[in-house]
């Protein structure tokens, strides 16, 4: 239970409920293969995929939705690429409120719609983009009486800094870098925010690179200005203007680290590496942070003598569709055992 085990670091009162879906803890897998195929030393990848719903967001979801309710909420808001909507109604499921969520038509992975709508919340699928969502969700909240939970709500991120606090434990303090997708840039900033806070307690000696990686389509902080039409086939990550911008060029600069793009191609080839060599399935956009090491590794411009580790933010199956997509249909082969024999080339 992420709120009970970190409670020193998190934002709890008497009042706040031990609201839980047994978030967090997820496994810091080694990947000798992947490292040994990009030339660094060491790699580890923290699954963030193996949360109750499938991605990173339920660690920042689980401590929004205790502080709403501890406030006297009873409807949440937010706006989604389609991991935070998936979160967000599962955690409003949980805790017996309304959950709201609107997201970009045609934008969103098959398996966040589903999840969004069995977890029971209002589906509002606009014609416009994230940002467009965002913005919306953002007056909504303002003018009705709804939580926006999308991470401009600071107990997202602080609720986020758990999984810094995860891989310090397991690793006994920081890696040399940690490379992961950047979106809405929420998450590079609750890393950092979280990283800080352990050294500063004692839990660790030193912080990590944060070594950010947007969608070449997507990439407003690497061009320094907002993006009007985000193209990228990272559906999680097609994002033009990220809410904490601010808060990870900070967490760029501060750690030494880099924000940089990586295209479409340098995506899938990482998603794919990470499942064929590793046994890890994330969805696309979870692999940004391999492509980017990659990148950096093949360019000169990050250390091999080091150890990392990448963020898989989200499960594979949110995004299935895409996957099969990348491969010949398989033929049906007759189900007597010549034929089999035959098709195995035995
Ligand atoms: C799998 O769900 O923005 O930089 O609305 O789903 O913290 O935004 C998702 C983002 C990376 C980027 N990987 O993280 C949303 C949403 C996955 C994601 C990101 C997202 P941030």
């Amino acid at each position: 239970m992420l709120l009970e085990r970190y409670r020193a670091f998190l934002p709890m009162t008497e009042r706040t409920p031990m609201l839980t879906l047994n978030e967090g803890n997820t496994p810091l897998v080694a990947a000798p293969r992947l490292a040994a195929e990009l030339g660094v030393r060491e790699l580890f990848l923290k699954y963030e995929g193996l949360n109750p719903t499938g991605s990173f967001k339920d660690r920042g979801m689980v401590m929004a939705v205790a502080k709403a309710i501890e406030a006297g909420a009873s409807s949440i808001i937010c706006a989604s690429t389609g991991n935070t909507s998936a979160s967000a109604a599962a955690y409003a499921a949980r805790a017996g409120i309304e959950a709201i969520v609107v997201v970009p038509a045609g934008k969103i992975a098959l398996g966040k719609l589903a999840q969004a709508m069995m977890y029971g919340a209002r589906l509002l699928v606009i014609e416009g983009n994230f940002d467009q969502a965002l913005t919306t969700v953002c007056e909504l909240s303002d003018r009705f009486p709804v939580t926006l939970v999308n991470s401009v709500n600071p107990h997202r991120l602080e609720g986020q800094t758990t999984a810094a606090y995860e891989i310090c434990d397991t690793l006994g303090g920081a890696p040399d870098a940690l490379c992961l997708p950047v979106g809405n840039a929420g998450n590079i900033s609750a890393y950092w925010m979280g990283f800080k806070r352990y050294a500063d307690a004692g839990k660790s000696s030193t912080c990590p690179k944060m070594l950010g990686f947007q969608a070449a389509g997507a990439a407003p902080i690497v061009h320094g200005h907002p993006v009007e039409h985000p193209e990228t086939v990272a559906t999680a990550i097609r994002i033009g203007n990220p809410a904490s911008w601010k808060l990870a060029v900070a967490a760029r600069d501060e750690s030494g680290g880099l924000i940089d793009a990586v295209t479409d191609e340098q995506i899938i080839a990482a998603w794919r590496d990470l499942a064929r060599l590793e046994g890890v399935f994330c969805e696309p956009a979870s692999a940004a942070g391999v492509a980017g090491l990659r990148m950096l590794i093949e360019q000169g411009r990050t250390e091999r003598d080091a150890r990392y580790v990448a963020v898989i933010t989200g499960h594979g199956l949110k995004d299935p569709g895409l996957a099969v997509e990348q491969f010949a249909k398989p033929e049906p082969v007759a189900a007597d055992m010549a034929s089999i024999v035959k098709w195995l080339g035995w």
